[in-house]
């Protein structure tokens, strides 16, 4: 699926370590489920492909987006896993609630990976409605969750490679 809405061949395309051996927490959002569950799907796919074993994934799921935060903090400070995905969607409505979640979720995994080793990725979509979510969890512009896997196998290398310097 090339897009220029759809990155992962372009971060792919500097190449993709071997991920074997590598651990990988997953913390999903409960909230828009039925996009959540495909970008999990997605990313288990990807993860697999790139040489993660299913034993090596750990699953946990969050009421919404907003727990995101607390879910990555608590799994990152688990020493279980090498990186964490946060999968969530936000959907604009009617009242400033979309604001105030995705800028709370947004700024709350940032500041996790300030403090971190273990980083943790991005894989909440905020979109002005459905069918956005839908075209960006296995629909016409593919499915981010491989984008979110794909990112985490290279964070994992990059703080590996630091211990080798
Ligand atoms: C309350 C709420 C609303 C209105 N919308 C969303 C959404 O679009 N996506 C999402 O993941 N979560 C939503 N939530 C729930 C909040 O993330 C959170 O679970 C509650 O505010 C309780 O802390």
């Amino acid at each position: 699926m090339a897009s220029s809405l759809y990155n992962a061949e372009n971060i792919a395309a500097a190449g993709i370590p071997d991920a074997k051996g590598m651990r990988i927490g997953i913390v999903v959002s409960e909230w828009n489920s039925n996009i959540t569950s495909d970008l999990l799907e997605g990313a288990i796919k990807t993860l697999k492909q790139y040489g993660v074993c299913e034993t090596d994934i750990i699953t946990r799921h969050v009421p919404g987006s907003f727990e995101l935060i607390y879910g990555s903090a608590q799994l990152a400070k688990s020493h279980l896993v090498d990186a964490v995905i946060a999968i969530g969607c936000v959907i604009r409505g009617d009242t400033p609630h979309f604001d105030y979640i995705s800028s709370g979720v947004t700024q709350g995994i940032a500041s996790i990976n300030q403090q971190s080793d273990v980083p943790v990725v991005f894989g909440v979509l905020t979109t002005n409605n459905l069918q956005q979510a839908e075209e960006r969890s296995g629909g016409i512009i593919g499915n981010k969750g491989d984008e979110f896997a794909i990112t985490a196998i290279k964070m994992i290398d990059f703080f590996r490679s630091l211990k080798k310097i």
